[in-house]
């Protein structure tokens, strides 16, 4: 007898979540076209339809009974303790103890008697059989010709309660998303389906409302889809934004509210207290869940342990480990789930970070998982379909296993599939495997090209506190060729070889976005991915036309390359209207889709430079490198104050360390302002704002301060603006004033924070506000060939100038004497028109560079014409 474990799956059948272990039994039997079920008493509601529907499908009649049938196949369904077949329990029963013995654990037998196949399931409880039946069904879609391998499967979960919490900001999923959700949750052995999204406003906003008749049928609905799917529904209330927890009243509200859900068929329940202002109580808190406990979930007898998170959810930030969350969980009582992020809101999934907050409480309650993945809420621009390389192995502290999905519920379900598959049998967990297969299970038809689509769109960066970065990787397949190309561009070298090897590369991901759009039967998907999948398509045209510039660039046809990298620039471009609504803080809001930040764009923008470079049309970019001598320090006696901080350790004095790792200045005011006090007047030119964006921040890219002034006093009271930035997203705000000013007082006022809350608060992050008393020029954008109309006439038009800009024409990128230099561009013009240049004394080429006001000549780029 052959023993396999785990990687011997795939010989046979393809098995999701991987089970503990697969024998193979040698040889193999026919199943009958008529299927005889032995079905014991007291399986679970969804088991014998499970299986009952994947043999209509598959084309088998079936019979059901209590006892075997002679000449025909049966699939023996039980519990260990229903289980009276003396052949199994003598023979095949003892290999399967180990399943036995947990919870939800299973063993399946297929064997054959006189060349018929056999089958049994015995589950160590009802549950238990349900999850082997959704092996079998896995493993019936497989057989060929009806024909199946004789096998023993064992098997049972790691983490005990699986699933994935609807606990994002922004539009909350659709009741036919959320009925489909849990029938694929329940195929991936996925147990909880824990409802919690914040802009629902029965959960959150107003949850002393009752749903109204229409959405409570709904609630019915889902309740009901948690049986048929063998999938507890758990509906939570989140009134911690406007409750008085020692208000009777306010408790006899909840009480109602969670009694109408009762009456809805919900037998779980939560009570959520996260992300609230103000400072929380945690004894109150978790009084007031005990006391529901008690009055409600206890009394009724038949409904499952609460759960909840608290304020306190991560190590890296929230109220005190001592005094809110010590408490909060000591007074608990013992059979309510605490979630718990890890070690930061985003946070890498280890034993260590389920330990680490137990140790600082002194707690041995065991924690459970609210994975901040694949949710996008944070970083609405992105969609998140990547490789999960950082939940561990050794994760056995944990009770529960729950992620928290994007906005998209259809692709949420490639990651979910990944997660279900590490939190049945975390050892075995094999993420590349994983991917794969979760293509497969998320849109068979169009498998492979959801991966490239994934595998090239997915990356992810955020602050992972002490388990690390958040980093999810893509577009690792290209990384080499991308490399060799680049590298070999700059040493002069032929690239050709890594160059077509990358070009084959774009055409497929150009035809799996055909594909998709073709083929793709998940209408809803379809609908999901539309806005990513065009900026995909655009993007990789875009990679096309710059390796066809390189060939160019070879040939000597400068003319093709630079029409070529002007289609590669333009269909970048584009890529700006591919937007996805969200709703943010209430309000219907667009973003620009974000595919292939982190590998594509980079390469398609940098081999633009390099092959004009190479090809002699483009000066190479040397940055000019300053030592910056910031006046605004506290060891040079400088002072700061703010009008509000969020809390006693993120203060105004932060932004005048002098490091950024030293800390933030926060505040949760809608406007704040921030002044620094120079302590006598000081001449300042420049000035730079780091916001929490910047790489050294470790924070989330995305929450840059949108729109502030800059104003000046002597007297600190007083302030005249001086600068003013609008609709900013830039993680560095570096300007040099167009008028120096003298004073001792200089004040960053918040217009429009990164982020505005529901309640009307504001999200202030400000890393360093640092003043110059010199100026640091950077280099002036450079024109764009594509900016360049060259009639043969003689009339050079450069578009897209703006206010201050000038520009100079020159007969080659070296030559020190313009041919021609424009006025300063005044304010309202947005091109400058040169008339009666010599273009027979050109070359057939024409340098452009560009001065800004305030910054050194850009770059001297150029544009071709002919004569005709
Ligand atoms: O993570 C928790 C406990 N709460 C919120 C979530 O509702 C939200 O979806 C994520 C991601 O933005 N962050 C949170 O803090």
């Amino acid at each position: 007898m052959m023993k396999h474990k785990n990687e011997a799956l795939s010989k046979q059948y393809s098995i999701f979540p991987v089970p503990q272990e697969v024998n193979e039994l040698g040889g193999e039997t026919r199943l009958t076209d008529r299927i005889h079920i032995i079905a014991q008493e007291g399986l679970k509601e969804a088991t014998l339809p499970t299986l009952q529907e994947l043999l209509i499908q598959l084309g088998y009649k079936f019979t059901v009974s209590d006892t075997f049938e002679d000449h025909v196949t049966n699939i023996y369904l039980t519990t260990q303790g229903m289980l009276n077949d003396t052949l199994l329990k003598t023979h095949l029963y003892a290999g399967t103890l180990e399943a036995l013995s947990h919870k939800e654990g299973y063993s399946l037998i297929v064997h054959g008697v006189s060349s018929i196949s056999q089958i049994a399931i015995i589950g160590h409880d009802a549950d238990g059989v349900h999850y082997g039946v959704v092996t079998l069904n896995q493993i019936l879609s497989q057989v060929p010709n009806r024909t199946v391998h004789h096998m023993s499967i064992t098997d049972y979960p790691e983490i005990l309660y699986r699933g994935y919490i609807e606990g994002f900001y922004g539009y909350p999923w659709s009741h036919e998303d959320r009925i489909d959700l849990m029938k694929f949750g329940g195929a991936q052995k996925l147990n909880t389906y824990i409802y919690a999204p914040k802009d629902d406003p029965y959960h959150r906003k107003s949850w002393r409302d009752l749903y109204p008749a229409g959405k409570a049928q709904e609630i019915a609905e889902l309740a009901a889809a948690g049986h048929r799917n063998n999938l507890n529904f758990v509906w939570t209330i989140h009134p911690g934004d406007s409750i008085d927890l020692a208000l009777e009243e306010d408790f006899q509200s909840c009480i109602i509210k969670l009694e109408q859900l009762y009456s809805l068929g919900v037998r779980q329940f939560g009570v959520l207290f996260d992300d609230l202002v103000g400072i929380p109580n945690g004894p109150q808190q978790a009084e007031f869940i005990n006391r529901i406990d008690t009055e409600f979930i206890k009394s009724k007898g038949d409904i499952r342990p609460l759960l909840t998170v608290g304020t306190r959810y991560c190590e890296a930030w929230g109220p005190s480990m001592t005094e809110y969350l010590k408490p909060f969980v000591e007074i608990l009582h013992d059979d309510v789930e605490v979630m718990w992020t890890g070690a930061a809101t985003m946070s890498n999934i280890s034993r260590e970070q389920y330990d680490s907050p137990k140790r600082t409480i002194g707690s041995d309650k065991n924690l459970s998982v609210w994975w901040n993945y694949p949710v996008n809420d944070y970083c609405d621009n992105k969609i998140l379909m990547g490789k999960i390389e950082n939940v561990s192995s050794d994760l056995d502290n944990v009770n529960g296993f729950f992620s928290n999905p994007m906005n998209q519920a259809q692709a949420s379900k490639q990651a979910l599939f990944c997660i279900a598959d590490h939190n049945w049998n975390t050892d075995a967990f094999n993420c590349d495997l994983s991917f794969s297969a979760s293509f497969k299970a998320l849109a068979p038809e169009v498998a492979e090209d959801l991966e490239i689509f994934a595998s090239n769109s997915c990356y992810l960066l955020d602050d992972g506190g002490v388990s690390g970065d958040f980093l999810f990787d893509e577009s690792w397949m290209l990384k080499d060729d991308i490399r060799a190309v680049k590298e070999g561009m700059v040493q002069g070298a032929d690239v050709s070889m890594a160059a077509n090897r990358l070009l084959a590369q774009f055409n497929r991901m150009e035809g799996a976005v055909d594909n998709i759009r073709a083929k793709c039967l998940n209408a809803n998907l379809l609908e999901e991915l539309a806005p990513f999948l065009e900026a995909f398509h655009r993007m990789a045209r875009a990679a096309q036309q710059v390796v066809h510039a390189i060939i160019s660039m070879h040939t000597g046809n400068l003319q093709a390359m630079e029409t070529q990298h002007e289609s590669a620039l333009a269909l970048l471009s584009s890529m700006e209207e591919c937007k996805v609504n969200r709703l943010k803080e209430g309000v219907p809001t667009d973003f620009t889709v974000d595919v292939g930040t982190h590998v594509i764009k980079p390469f398609i923008t940098d081999m633009v430079v390099l092959t004009a470079v190479a090809a002699g049309t483009e000066q190479m970019k040397v940055q000019p490198t300053y030592d910056m001598k910031n006046i605004a320090l506290s060891s040079l006696g400088v002072t700061a104050i703010a009008s509000s901080s969020a809390n006693d350790s993120e203060i105004a004095e932060k932004v005048i360390t002098g490091a950024i790792a030293g800390g933030k200045w926060c505040s949760t005011e809608l406007r704040p302002h921030l002044t620094i006090d120079l302590q006598h007047p000081q001449t300042i030119k420049q000035y730079r704002i780091i916001n929490c964006g910047h790489p050294e921040a470790r924070e989330t890219p995305f929450w840059n301060t949108r729109q502030a002034q800059i104003l000046a006093s002597n007297d600190g009271k007083n302030f005249t603006m001086i600068d003013e930035i609008l609709d900013n997203k830039e993680h560095t705000i570096n300007r040099i004033l167009l008028q120096e000013v003298t004073a001792r007082y200089i004040r960053l006022q918040i217009i429009e924070p990164a982020q505005i809350s529901i309640d009307g608060s504001g999200h202030t992050r400000i890393y360093a506000f640092e003043l110059f008393d010199e100026r640091y020029p950077e280099l002036s954008d450079k024109v764009l060939s594509s900016d360049v109309q060259i009639e043969p006439s003689g009339i050079i038009t450069i578009q897209h100038v703006k206010e201050g800009d000038v520009v100079s024409l020159y007969p080659s990128l070296t030559a020190d004497t313009p041919l021609a230099t424009s006025e300063e561009v005044t304010v309202g013009s947005t091109s400058v028109k040169f008339e009666g240049v010599s273009l027979t004394t050109l070359d057939y080429r024409v340098f452009v560079e560009r001065t800004t006001r305030n910054h050194l000549p850009s770059v001297r780029t150029s544009k071709g014409y002919t004569m005709n």
